[in-house]
C-alpha cells in the first residue's frame, strides 16, 4: 500500500531538505534572541545601523555605554600630549587642555609635555595643576635648541626680518623663527621627548569638539599609522620662496632615502612643483621614529643649511607635511575625520552623522569640506620613485629658469 497521497502532494528530498533548513535558521536565531535578552547586550549585526561606525573609531560599542569620567582600560601606547608653549599663553593652554581632557584625556591619562624657551612661572604651573590631574612634565630649551641655523648670518637674518616685515604674518618676527625650527628639527629630540615613541602637538587657544571614546594613537599604532591629521590646506607661498628648490636638490642627492612608493603626489602635480598642499600641523599626532628616521634627519640639516629659516619664513607645517608626503605611503597617513577641532583660523567639523552624533559643532562651517588639499587626499593615489625623480627631473630646466636659490652672498 505504500504511504498515503495527500491532497496529490508529493515530498520531493529538496523541499525536506529546505524546511529542515529554515527550521534550524529559526532555531539559531532564537537561541541567540534569548541569550542576548539574558546578557542584556545590544546585537549589533554587520549592515545594521547600531553596527555602522564612523571610520577610524574603534570599539564603539563599548565604549557607547562608558562614562567619560571612567578611566579608559586596557593598552596604551609610550606617548604624550606635547605643546610649546609660553608663560603668556597660561589662559590660552588652560582652554586647550579643559577642552581635551573633557573629550578625551580625562580617561585616557596620557602625560602632558610643556616645552619653552624661558623657565615657566610658578603661576603658569599653579594654572595648569588645577586643570588637570594628569602629569605634567616640564622642560626648557637649550641655546642649541633655540637659536640661529648655524650656517645662518645673524645680521643677513636681522636684514631679511625688516624686509619681510609686511609681506606676511610674522614677517619680522625673530622668535617665530626660532619656534619653526624647533618644532621642524628638534623637538624630537628634546630629553623630555625622546624617549616618547609617540606625541601629539597641543597649542594654546585650540577647541575640541567631539567626544574621542577611543585611543587614537592605539587606533594608530595597530594599523601601521605613523601620521595623522584633522586639517590640510595650502601654505602662504611667499614665505617659502626657495624651500620646494631645496626639497629638489635634497631629493636629487638622496634618492636613497626614500620609500619605493609614497604619496608624494599629494604635495606635487605632473609639473614637478610643489602645490603649497599641507597638513596643519598645530595638531598632529605621529609616531616620532617618522623624525628620527635617517632620511627625516638629512633633509631637515639640508634645509637647516639652505638659511630658509631665517631668510624667509619655513614653517614646520610644510616642511613635516613634506618629508611625511616623501617618505610615507597613504596607508601610513590617516584623516581624523572624527575629531572635531579648531586653531584660531581654521576648523574641521565631521558632517558624517554617526561622528556628528558625539560632536558640538557645525559641519557647515569646517573649513575642511572646502579644502582643495583636502580633497585632493581623499583622491590621490601613491607615486611610485621612479616616477617622482622623473618628474624632478623633467622639471629641471624650467624650474630653475622659475625660482632662483637665495643669495647666499
Ligand atoms: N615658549 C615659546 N613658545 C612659542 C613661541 N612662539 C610660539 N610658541 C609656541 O609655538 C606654537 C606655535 O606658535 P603660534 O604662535 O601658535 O604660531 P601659529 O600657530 O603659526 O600662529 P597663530 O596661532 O596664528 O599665532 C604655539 O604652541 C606657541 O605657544 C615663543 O617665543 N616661545
Ligand atoms: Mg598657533
Amino acid at each position: 500500500m505504500g504511504i498515503p497521497r495527500l491532497g496529490g502532494f508529493q515530498p520531493t528530498a529538496r523541499i525536506f531538505k529546505l524546511a529542515v533548513l529554515l527550521a534550524a535558521l529559526a532555531a539559531l536565531c532564537l537561541m541567540t534572541w534569548t541569550a542576548s535578552s539574558l546578557l542584556g547586550a545590544d546585537l549589533h549585526l554587520p549592515g545594521t545601523a547600531a553596527w555602522r561606525q564612523p571610520a577610524g573609531v574603534v570599539g564603539h560599542q563599548d565604549a557607547a555605554r562608558m562614562s567619560f569620567d571612567e578611566p579608559a582600560a586596557g593598552q596604551r601606547v609610550n606617548g604624550a600630549i606635547v605643546a610649546l608653549v609660553r608663560n603668556s599663553e597660561l589662559a590660552g593652554l588652560r582652554k586647550s587642555i579643559r577642552m581635551l581632557e573633557d573629550r578625551f584625556n580625562r580617561r585616557f591619562k596620557y602625560p602632558y609635555v610643556l616645552l619653552n624657551d624661558k623657565n615657566f612661572t610658578q603661576e603658569f604651573r599653579d594654572g595648569i595643576a588645577s586643570i588637570t590631574t594628569n602629569e605634567v612634565r616640564y622642560g626648557i630649551l637649550d641655546e642649541a635648541q633655540w637659536g640661529y641655523s648655524p650656517s645662518v648670518s645673524p645680521a643677513k637674518a636681522l636684514a631679511a626680518l625688516e624686509h619681510n616685515r609686511n609681506r606676511y604674518l610674522y614677517g619680522d618676527s625673530l622668535s617665530y623663527r626660532f619656534m619653526c625650527r624647533f618644532q621642524s628639527g628638534m623637538f624630537f629630540e628634546h630629553p623630555l621627548v625622546r624617549d616618547l615613541d609617540w606625541y601629539w602637538r597641543l597649542e594654546p587657544d585650540v577647541e575640541y569638539y567631539c567626544d574621542i571614546n577611543y585611543d587614537p594613537f592605539v587606533f594608530m599604532r595597530d594599523r601601521g599609522l605613523k601620521y595623522g591629521f584633522t586639517i590640510a590646506l595650502r601654505e602662504d607661498p611667499a614665505t617659502i620662496e626657495s624651500l620646494w628648490y631645496h626639497t629638489r636638490e635634497w631629493i636629487k642627492k638622496n634618492p636613497h632615502l626614500l620609500p619605493e612608493r609614497s604619496l608624494a603626489n599629494w604635495i606635487m602635480g605632473t609639473d614637478g612643483h610643489y602645490n603649497t598642499c599641507h597638513f596643519w600641523s598645530n595638531f598632529e599626532i605621529v609616531d616620532l621614529s617618522l623624525y628620527r628616521s635617517e632620511a627625516y634627519r638629512s633633509y631637515f640639516e639640508h634645509l637647516d643649511r639652505a638659511g630658509g629659516f631665517f631668510y624667509e619664513r619655513w614653517g614646520d607645517a610644510p616642511i613635516h607635511s613634506i618629508a611625511a608626503t616623501l617618505l610615507l605611503n597613504k596607508d601610513e597617513v590617516h584623516w581624523f575625520e572624527d575629531i572635531g577641532y579648531k586653531h584660531p583660523g581654521n576648523m574641521h567639523c565631521p558632517r558624517d552623522k554617526n561622528m556628528l552624533a558625539r560632536c558640538v559643532c557645525d559641519p557647515s562651517q569646517a573649513y575642511t569640506y572646502r579644502s582643495a588639499c583636502q580633497t585632493r587626499f581623499g583622491k590621490v593615489n601613491n607615486m611610485l620613485k621612479r616616477r617622482l625623480l622623473q618628474l624632478i627631473d623633467e622639471s629641471e630646466r624650467e624650474y630653475a629658469s622659475r625660482s632662483a636659490p637665495p643669495d647666499d652672498s
